[in-house]
């Protein structure tokens, strides 16, 4: 498997409210170093470590305008130098929100307070999000990652000639996002995500692809896409991708299916009923939530699994885009599955030999348990790439 890293990730470093503590934020940079030092163990797959440029950076930042809006994106670029300057945070401390939007009759209309301090709450809508010295660093590292992933998959090069070999196309793609992404909304971070990397492969595919590249330039994307391309999003991650699901809700060429903790964080969404607009809108029906009890055996998730790959197979997309997080792990302390390390390998099996054609970008959300992750995420490729190479069973 191509397997893309860029060690500016590791950059991003906060804390979060976990119960009644502020804590160092679970979503660090160790898990990416874990997993980097697993894969590199195992050479068994094909790990290229990459650095954004500064072109790269501006692209993923205009490409990642298709899903946040660009006060967001400012906010969460500047607010750590601002805070710096007011002398609201220390050099090696984060911004985290004070005070939430908050509905009410007067204002129908939400607008960013004009105060430094209180716009870190109007910017995000939880305190797992927090912003440090070199966050934004990471968070555009991790989107140029979704970004790349998007341009090995497509089926001749992207924005520049060096790249353009027909020939290389590989059928899947690994990206090793962090900070992950699916949680995130069009303007509110959250869920330790700040800018959705699932939606921004998307955009990169669907505006790079052959018959939009000839009318436009990778220097001045435009996102008036009339490309019909399908898209089918499998969220693995234990939590509900929230974010996702609200950037698709009402696109009828992209199905979201999840499969996460019932009634778990964000809390307000993940819903069975939540399956997208009305009929005859043609984007119902696009939206499948399969939400599992907490305490579930790999044998209820594999249920559920079954019946995720079916609904994708139905949808008959050209691309598969995999939310895979392991925080699905029985360890894992912000999960509540019984999954194991030998699961996961059934678990990519599964994934793959249900969808052998599609061309796939998996991009890592969450997961937790340092010690367990390179395990984990080595059984799930191993089960994959059996299952892409044909092969009927396990070795
Ligand atoms: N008591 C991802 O896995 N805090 N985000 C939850 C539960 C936030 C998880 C607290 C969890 C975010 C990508
Ligand atoms: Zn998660």
């Amino acid at each position: 498997m191509i397997i893309l890293h860029d060690e500016d990730t590791l950059l991003h470093e906060t804390v979060e409210l976990l119960g009644s503590k502020l804590i160092p934020a679970l979503e660090s940079p160790a898990r990416i170093k874990a997993i980097v030092q697993r894969i590199k163990e195992s050479s068994k797959h094909d790990l290229r470590t990459i650095t954004a440029s500064e072109d790269d950076r501006a692209t993923a930042i205009e490409l990642a305008k298709a899903t946040h809006s660009t006060d967001y994106l400012d906010h969460i670029r500047s607010v750590f130098k601002q805070w710096l300057e007011e002398g609201l945070v220390e050099e090696h401390e984060s911004v985290l929100p004070e005070c939430f939007r908050l509905q009410n009759s007067a204002n129908t209309k939400f607008k960013p307070p004009k105060d430094t301090f209180a716009r870190a709450g109007y910017y995000a809508f939880d305190m797992s999000t927090g912003i440090s010295q070199n966050s934004w660093t990471s968070i555009v590292a991790s989107a140029n990652l979704a970004v790349q992933a998007a341009h090995l998959l497509l089926p001749y090069a992207g924005p520049t000639d060096a790249t353009a070999d027909g020939t290389s196309r590989p059928k899947s793609v690994l990206a090793l996002c962090r900070p992950p992404g699916h949680h995130c909304t069009g303007s509110q971070a959250g869920g330790y995500c700040y800018i959705n990397n699932i939606a921004l492969t998307i955009t990169t595919l669907r505006h790079f692809s052959p018959p939009a590249k000839k009318t436009r330039r990778a220097s001045n994307p435009h996102f008036s896409s009339t490309s019909k391309l399908k898209f089918a999003i499998l969220d693995l991650d234990f939590h509900h991708g929230n974010g996702t699901q609200e950037q698709f809700y009402n696109d009828p060429n992209v199905l979201y299916v999840s499969i996460h903790g019932e009634d778990e964080f964000p809390y307000y969404t993940g819903g069975a009923h939540e399956t997208g607009p009305a009929a005859p809108d043609p984007a119902a029906g696009m939206n499948v939530n399969l939400p599992l009890a907490t305490g579930s055996s790999f044998g209820a998730y594999m249920e559920k699994l079954k019946e995720a790959l079916q609904t994708v197979r139905w949808f008959t997309a050209d691309y598969l885009v995999v939310s895979l997080g392991f925080d699905t792990y029985h360890l894992d302390p912000l999960g509540k599955f019984d999954i194991h390390t030998e699961n996961y390998k059934v678990m990519g099996w599964q994934v793959r030999s249900a969808l052998t054609e599609l061309p796939a970008a998996i991009l890592l959300e969450g997961g937790y348990v340092i010690d367990q992750l390179g395990d984990n995420l080595l059984n799930f490729l191993q089960g994959w790439e059996v299952a892409e190479k044909g092969l009927d069973s396990l070795p």
